[in-house]
């Protein structure tokens, strides 16, 4: 195994052992009632993100969702600002005052979590028109899950993605709920990829559970939609480890699908490429996660010592913004 592919499957295990522990140390955060509101967790569906970012470069652009802390971090997100939003503080990257459900980051090209559900396809619509008509080698990729590929605003968006060719990778992450509704109980097609083939996309369906399936199909989509023949859409079938939002238990969740997906853990499947195809030992495993276990519990340190914003500047950004 090459050094260079060794790395590149250490920093995919990174990325998602840091998103996991990162929704996982943020649920404890939210029960010591550090974290107000409530907010989605990412658990289960960190490969998708993962394999998703790690195809495209800086310069390209992300739309996320309600469930959008995964996205933000594969992006390359700093964990302590990611911790000081969730914790209202102003040094996050909304100054506090989006919370987990608008986090955004424009320096970065991350246009945006979404508390709409759908809303941010058209977003990177827009935003891969903008490309189109600048002719920039860049494309967009755009997060939707299985409920907001029912939304108007998603079928719109790939109606007109690929009427005008535009560069945009439509990433389906079909965790099978919306909130407590299971898939066969909202449409009557469940295999979600055949709607971007009703539009006329290039579209595929695979196991979003499998960081590499992920990342191979996104790569290859992406160099193409940068040579003119986008969009495309993927729909990564997975399932989400916890409730809908941070207080839902999930007691709807079939327990046969939760032990299946015990074991086709995004996590574990990472690992077993760490092992068979990089010849990572368990022990070499458990050192990366303490350097990344490390890094979230500085950041959880640097957010809740952050000081809160003051009356003053709440009042000011709250007028600004
Ligand atoms: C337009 C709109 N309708 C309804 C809601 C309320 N809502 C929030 S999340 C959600 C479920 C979304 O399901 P899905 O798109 O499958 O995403 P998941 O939560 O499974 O990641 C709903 C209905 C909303 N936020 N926006």
């Amino acid at each position: 195994m090459k050094k260079n592919t060794e790395d590149f499957l250490v920093s995919l295990y990174t990325t998602m052992y840091k998103i996991r522990n990162f929704e996982e140390q943020a649920i404890k955060l939210y029960r010591q009632g550090h974290i107000r509101g409530y907010f989605h967790p990412y658990l289960g569906e960190e490969a998708i993100a993962t394999g998703v970012c790690a195809a495209m470069d800086g310069k390209d652009y992300i739309t996320s969702t309600h469930r959008g802390h995964g996205h933000c971090l594969a992006w390359g997100a700093d964990l302590k600002i990611m911790f000081a939003e969730l914790l209202g503080k102003e040094n996050g990257y909304c100054k506090g005052l989006g919370g987990s459900m608008h986090i955004a980051d424009y320096t970065k090209n991350n246009l945006g979590a979404n508390g709409i559900v759908g809303s941010g396809v058209p977003i990177a619509v827009g935003a891969a028109l903008g490309i189109s008509i600048r002719k920039e080698k860049q494309m967009v990729s755009t997060f939707v899950s299985d409920g907001g590929s029912n939304i108007g605003s998603f079928l719109e968006g790939l109606n007109l993605a690929a009427a005008w060719k535009l560069p945009v990778l439509f990433v389906i992450e079909n965790n099978q709920y919306a909130v407590s509704t299971r898939i066969e109980d909202s449409t009557a097609e469940t295999e979600l990829y055949k709607r971007g083939i009703g539009f006329g996309l290039e579209s595929v369906r695979l196991d979003g559970n499998d960081v590499l399936e992920v990342h191979k199909i996104a790569k290859s989509f992406i160099e193409r939609c940068k040579n003119g023949e986008g969009p495309f859409l993927m729909e990564c079938v997975t399932f989400r480890k916890s409730g809908h939002h941070v207080n839902d238990p999930g007691l709807y969740l079939p327990k046969e699908k939760v032990d299946y997906y015990k074991l086709h853990d995004p996590l574990l499947i990472g690992k077993k490429h760490l092992i068979e195809l990089a010849g990572l030992s368990e022990i070499d495993i458990v050192e990366i996660e303490k350097v990344a276990m490390a890094e979230i519990k500085a950041a959880i340190d640097f957010a809740i010592k952050s000081p809160e914003m003051s009356e003053e500047n709440f009042l000011k950004f709250v007028e600004e913004y």
